[in-house]
This record gives structure tokens, sequence and C-alpha cells, in this order.
């Protein structure tokens, strides 16, 4: 599909029209790529149905973009594009993903050192040449440093959030084939982690009935097909292997992916196995071993003779084990815990009554209220907090306080507007709130108090060091108006490390001032799971938020879900699964 190549060149564009300074051309290009990576059909099959006009038809993409658009599926280039690169050749996708380097500070690093990619910049840092440069300095350098080491070690694996999505369209055309008879996910992307090495998937194939029952030839022709199916599927750009029961495949977007075909009679024990992780299996590896049993992926064994093998439960049933979460399974004293049969009964998605932390177009989000809303019903939700940016933050148009009473009304009238109608669904009011250097808040206290809730994070001044941080963060979480602690350490997976904070510390104030701790679902996943389960252990209560800047993003509570269920936390852990009333009267 050329959409993705399309929406990268107009990322690209938006970076060097940054570059120059012109005003709102670059958030059109953005606009136009966000909207090309969301929509499910090929933009070359748009524009041979309908031509210019249908492509005008997408959101986003107004007469220069489909001028754009045109031009390349003729000619495979877009020449402002190419311009662009002639005067300024360097790899910008690959540069700006270092933390601290924006599209401007990359120009200057071509043009005063000559840097074009990330091993030159490595070399420039070893060779402190960048610190002189003019408006860098010691810290930025270091900073770029810090920026490079994290990519380093993130290389290579994505956010859960950017391949589920993508694994989950293949499942369901494996699932769909008829040569299928069951399927499962397995691997890290089971276990939810926050980011995804490969994708794993396991499958049965539907015995073939040519063959007699338990022949080694059963089902061997299926499982032909499924192979031959999953290697040809869109997307696969390169295949590392094909065997007879296992396949390995490269795909466009950068990621790889294992299939492997197991007979039913040993589904659980490789699902259990395939699952992981590799820490988990060799502590019920030895369990069974214990036991004078043996357990691989074919089964568990007594002897030669098969006791388990079929259903994972089964499996852990003849352990001795309850049934274990794949969440859980990271060797991290879940076991025990299954022995002492004191699992926790983990929170799930079902269990979310509603999402407070979305942005509407009030600020920089990209939907109404009521669209946001209408989503969040669609989604079983009772209630939405609506939480835009305040006044400190212009780059997102945060308001300010005449413009959050004015949003209160609004908020209001939709309020009174489902009651007439008898709609049983509420739009909470509160905002997402900057804590400013000095632990104050950047909107008067008097009208926080007039809000349904408060959200404050920290968004300015992060590299600051750890006592001053804790002593701004500690102020802010005493104020009486602010409830919840946005993305309480600010990291982002893969880009940032946490700020320098004492996490300790947090827990101790959010335990004595009653201050709600965020499990952020966005590429934050923040906090993380040890954090989450630190949390749970001190009694502090937390809420799973999206922190969506429009309707779709609403969808990312998912990974928010699985990254608590990761922390053990359980239902009553997390305020937002209380209607309304509750949640409110759980707050300050
Ligand atoms: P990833 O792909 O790096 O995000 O992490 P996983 O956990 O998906 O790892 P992967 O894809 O290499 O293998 C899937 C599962 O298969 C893994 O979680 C446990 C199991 N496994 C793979 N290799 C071994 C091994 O050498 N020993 C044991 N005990 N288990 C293994
Ligand atoms: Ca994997
Ligand atoms: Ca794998």
């Amino acid at each position: 599909m050329k959409n993705q190549e399309i929406a990268k060149i107009f990322y690209e564009i938006a970076r060097f029209l940054q570059i120059d300074k012109v005003a709102f051309k670059p958030y059109a290009y953005e606009r136009a790529a966000v909207s090309l990576e969301a929509i499910k059909d090929d933009v070359a099959q748009i524009y041979i149905k309908g031509g210019r006009k249908m492509l005008e038809e997408i959101e986003g993409i107004g007469k220069a973009m489909s001028d754009h658009i045109e031009e390349y599926l003729k000619t495979g280039k877009i020449k402002l594009y190419e311009e662009f690169k002639k005067k300024l050749p360097v790899q910008m996708d690959e540069l700006v993903k270092v933390e601290g380097l924006g599209p401007r500070k990359v120009k200057v690093l071509y043009q005063e050192l000559g840097i074009k990619n990330i091993k030159d910049l490595e070399k420039a840092v070893k060779k402190h040449t960048i610190a002189p440069l003019f408006g860098f300095g010691e810290k930025t350098e270091k900073n770029i440093m810090q920026g490079l080491e994290f990519l380093k070690q993130s290389k290579g694996r994505s956010l859960i959030s950017d391949i589920k999505p993508v694994a989950m369209e293949v499942y369901k055309k494996l699932e769909n084939l008829k040569e299928v008879q069951k399927i499962s996910l397995a691997g890290s992307l089971r276990r939810g982690k926050e980011t995804i090495g490969d994708v794993d998937f396991l499958v049965v194939s539907r015995p073939d009935k040519k063959y007699g029952r338990g022949s080694p030839r059963e089902a061997a022709k299926n499982t032909q097909k499924i192979m031959d199916f999953f290697v040809a599927l869109p997307g696969v750009k390169k295949i590392w292997g094909k065997g007879g029961t296992k396949a390995s495949v490269h795909m466009a977007d950068g990621f790889d992916m294992d299939l492997r075909i197991v007979p039913e009679k040993s589904y659980g024990a490789a699902l259990q196995y395939f699952t992981g992780s590799q820490a988990h299996n060799i502590a019920t590896r030895k369990i069974a071993i214990d036991k004078g049993l043996k357990l691989s992926e074919y089964g568990l064994f007594k002897g030669s003779k098969i006791i388990a093998g079929k259903t994972e439960e089964e499996v852990y049933r003849a352990l001795g084990l309850p049934y274990i979460a794949p969440e859980l399974r990271e060797d991290q004293g879940e076991i025990d815990t299954a022995l002492k049969n004191t699992l926790p009964d983990l929170v799930e998605l079902k269990d979310i009554k509603g999402d407070l932390h979305c942005h509407s177009n009030w600020n920089g989000g990209e939907n109404s209220i009521e669209v946001m809303a209408r989503s969040a019903m669609d989604l079983g939700y009772e209630y939405i907090g609506i939480s835009d940016h305040t006044k400190f933050l212009k780059i997102e148009n945060g308001l300010d306080e005449k413009k959050l009473l004015k949003q209160k009304e609004a908020i209001k009238k939709i309020n009174e507007n489902y009651k007439k109608k008898g709609i049983k669904f509420r739009v909470l009011h509160g905002c997402e709130a900057n804590i400013l250097n000095d632990g104050s808040i950047d909107i008067k206290d008097e009208v926080l108090a007039q809000l349904d809730y408060v959200i404050a994070g920290v968004h300015s001044t992060l590299k600051m060091e750890k006592g001053e941080l804790m002593e701004r963060i500690e102020k802010a979480m005493k104020n009486p108006n602010v409830d919840i602690f946005a993305h309480p350490t600010g990291r982002i997976v893969g880009q940032r490390d946490e700020y320098q904070i004492d996490f300790d510390k947090i827990l101790q104030i959010a335990k004595n001032t009653g201050t709600i701790l965020e499990i952020n679902s966005s590429s934050r996943l923040d906090l993380r799971d040890l954090y989450i389960r630190r949390a749970k252990a001190e009694g502090v209560k937390m809420i799973i938020n999206t922190d969506s800047h429009k309707k779709e993003q609403l969808l990312l509570m998912e990974y928010g879900a699985m990254q608590a269920r990761r922390g053990w936390a359980e239902k009553n852990d997390i305020i937002n699964t209380l209607p309304a009333e509750e949640l409110l009267k759980s707050l300050k």
C-alpha cells in the first residue's frame, strides 16, 4: 500500500517547512499524513476508482495534497520533497527520533558538521564537537548523547499499540481460512508487553479427511496451505524461512512475524510454551521436573505418556496450579502466588466505565466534545471526562480561566440535552493543567474548584534535578484541587526515559493526599507495570486514561488495561471502574 510511503514523505515535508518557519503549512502536511495512515483503503485504488475528486474526500486531503498524491502515484516521486532533500540530504526521520533534536537543530548539525545520519551524530558526540555550536552547549550535547543511548536500547522493538492492530488484521485473515481450526496470538503480544520484538501466531490446522485421523500426514495438506497463505500475505517483504510447520517473515512495516502450526492434542502445551515468557517457562518446567514429569511444547509427559496438552488450563492444573493469566507470566512471583492460590483477580477492559483524560477541539484535539462523547458511548462507557490543556501550553492552544468556565457551560448544556433525550451518559468536566516550575498550577484555584476534577502533569522543564523536581511535584499533589497526577514518571516508550523522580516518595505523597496516579495508555504507558504493582501494594488508587487527542485514540484503553494487568491491578485499584457518582466521590 502506498499510504504509508506517502504519509512518510508528508511528515518529512512538514519537518522541512518547520525549518523554514513556514506558518500553518507543516500542520496541513501532518494532518494529511495522519489521515493517510488511518484510512483502510489503498490510495492508489481510491485514485483509480474516483480520481482526484475521490482523493479529496479523504479527511485532511485538499487540492494541494491530492496534487502530491497524484504526482507520487504517477511518477513515484514528489518534486517538492526531492527539492528539499537536495538542499538538506540527511536522514531526517531517523535523526528527529533522537530526543532533543528537532528539524532545525538537524539542519544546523548538517551545515556546521556535515552530520547526515545517526552514525555521524554518534561520532560527533564522542568528539564533543556539538557543544561549541551556537545554540547547542554542553547540556544539549549531553541530552543528545542520552537520547542516542535510549534509542539504541529500544532498537528492534516496537510499541505494542503500533504492532497489535497490524497483527490483528493478519490474525483475522488467518482465522477466516477454512483450513484453520484454532488460532491464538502467543509471545510478548499475548502477554501484553509494552514493546514487541516479533509477533507470534499459533495455529491448529483442520484435519484433512483424506488421510486417516492421527496419521502423520493428517492435516499436512491444510498445514501447507496455511503456510503458503501466510508467506504470501500483503505486507510481507521477506521470507526468513518456511518449513513444514513453521514460517517466519519480515513485514514492510519493519517487524517480523512467526507462525507455528501444532497438532490439536499439543495446542495448550504449545500455547503455554510459546506465550512465554522464557523465565516463566523455565519455572513451570522446574515444577514439572519436581513432580517427576516433563513439560515441553508437545505436552506434559509422564515417561512417554502424555498427561496434559490440549488446553493451557489442563497443563497448569496437571502441574498443581490454577490458570495464570498471560500478563502475569514473567516469573515475578506469579508461580508462588499461584501455588498459594492467591493470584489477583485482574481488572478487565470491560470493567472500565469511562475515560477521564480526553482532549477536544477546544484545545489542540481534533474532535468536538459531542463527537468524543458519542464515541465513548459507542464503546459502552457511562461517562467521558474532557480534560483539555490549560493556558501555559501554548502549542496545544491551552485554555485560560475564562475559556474553562465557558466550556463548563457548554458541557452543562450537552448533559442537559442528554437528560432531555433520556440518554444515560454524562460528560464530566476537567482539565489537564500544568505543574509550573515552582509547583504551582497554571490555573487559579477558584476556577479549578469549579470543575468536576483536575488532572495535573509536568509538561515543561523536564530535566530538573531530583530534589527540586520532587518538591515541585509534592506541592502540586498537595493542592486540594488536583485530583489526578498525569503520566507520573514522564517516560515515553522507546523515546524518553523517566524524569529524575523518587517513586517511593510519589507513592507516599499520593497516599497522604489522596491523589490518584494515572496509567496513561498512549505511547507513554506511564505508570509502567512494576510501578503499578507497587502502587497497588501501597493501596494507592489509579485511573486508566487514554490521553486521546482524537476519537480513534479512545481505543488505546486496551493497552492501558493490559499494562494495569501486568501490574497485577484489580478492579478496585482502578477508579474508572466506578460509576460516575462514586468516582467523583472518590476524588479529593
Ligand atoms: P519478543 O518477541 O522479544 O517481544 O518476546 P517473546 O516473549 O515473544 O519471545 P519470542 O518471540 O522469541 O518467543 C516466544 C516465546 O517462545 C517466548 O516467550 C518463550 C518461548 N521460547 C522461545 N525460545 C525459547 C527458549 O529458548 N527457551 C524457552 N524456555 N522458551 C523459549
Ligand atoms: Ca515474539
Ligand atoms: Ca518469535
